[in-house]
């Protein structure tokens, strides 16, 4: 969610009773500080910040994110083994995503407070494994909370995510069209017109594969695919393409990173009607549930 999840979403989010992330992908640690205290002047509920491993800043943002006593740090892309002792003895929940078993249970021995189990529905930096198989399999192997992430959107997503083990869910996608979210309109509006097989996955061979909404640029991903060229040439062209779609709009040569349920976001509605709409309706299928069926 970086260039997605800002301060103006974060604070939206945990005022409404969820834990907003600001998400700070590759930006430069100075502009991750300044969300993080743009956050802390809008509201003074917890929030969280994601830690992109793969970012030349990663070790650089956590040291300010320890300085800054944020209450929760989330990572994605990479194992946040190493940073763990330090953020720990800064108070700090650590709570990583993880797409795989294996890793999972490595962390969980590790001591991290909870992980993020995300399936390959998901939007940006994917795994192999949907959510229905990776989460109740992520639930069985590790000793703590886990949280569900990929192809969730709305009530029934998080009822289901709750049946299968998880003690809560993660949503990206539905906010990029939350009103407080700052991206372009471009890109809100691009979301709320995609289709079922809008999304696709590209950068497979360099070993960092993404999910992004099909335009120009996706088709030039994978010309060069087929190509079988060098993965300097993938990088080479991936260069400031998620900035350059969700600040400056540009959605035919940016890269709009974006779930498979894209599909099911129909329009732009505040932080607060998303996170209420969604819990009322887990709850009523829930209700429903318990109610109507004889539990031995
Ligand atoms: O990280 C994300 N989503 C992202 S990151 C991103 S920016 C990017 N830049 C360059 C290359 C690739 C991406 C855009 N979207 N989500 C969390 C996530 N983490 N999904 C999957 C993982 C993951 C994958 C492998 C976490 C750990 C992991 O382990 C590798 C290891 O070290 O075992």
């Amino acid at each position: 969610m970086a260039w997605v999840s800002t301060a103006e979403l974060v604070a939206a989010v945990s005022e409404a009773g969820g834990l907003g992330i600001i998400g700070s992908g590759q930006a430069q640690p100075q502009w991750v500080r300044e969300q993080v205290r743009k956050v802390k002047g809008l509201t003074g509920k917890p929030f969280g910040v994601n830690v992109m491993l793969l970012s030349p800043y990663a070790e650089e943002i956590i040291n300010l994110l320890v300085e800054e006593r944020v209450a929760v740090v989330t990572t994605g892309a990479g194992n946040p083994g190493k940073y763990l002792n330090l953020m720990h003895g800064a108070g700090i929940k650590v709570i990583p995503v993880v797409s795989s078993v294996a890793l999972a249970k490595r962390l969980s021995r590790s001591g991290v407070d909870a992980l993020i189990a995300e399936g390959m529905e998901s939007g940006g930096h994917v795994g192999e494994v949907t959510t229905m198989a990776l989460l109740p399999q992520v639930v069985d192997a590790v000793d703590v909370p886990v949280i569900a992430a990929g192809g969730i959107c709305d009530g029934r997503g998080m009822a289901a995510a709750l049946m299968l083990g998880a003690e809560g869910v993660q949503m990206g996608t539905r906010f990029i069209c939350a009103r407080e979210c700052t991206v372009h309109e471009q890109v809100k509006d691009m979301i709320i017109k995609a289709k079922d097989r809008d999304s696709i996955v590209t950068g497979r061979p360099t070993g960092h594969p993404v999910r992004v909404l099909k335009n120009r640029l996706t088709k030039k991903f994978m010309e060069l695919e087929e190509s079988g060229a060098p993965a300097e040439e993938y990088e080479k062209l991936g260069v400031g393409r998620m900035k350059l779609a969700m600040v400056d709009g540009d959605i035919d040569m940016g890269s709009v990173m974006a779930g498979q349920v894209a599909a099911m976001v129909q329009r732009v509605d505040p932080a607060w009607d998303i996170i209420n709409s969604v819990v009322t309706e887990a709850e009523n299928i829930i209700r429903y549930i318990y109610s109507s069926k004889v539990v031995d």
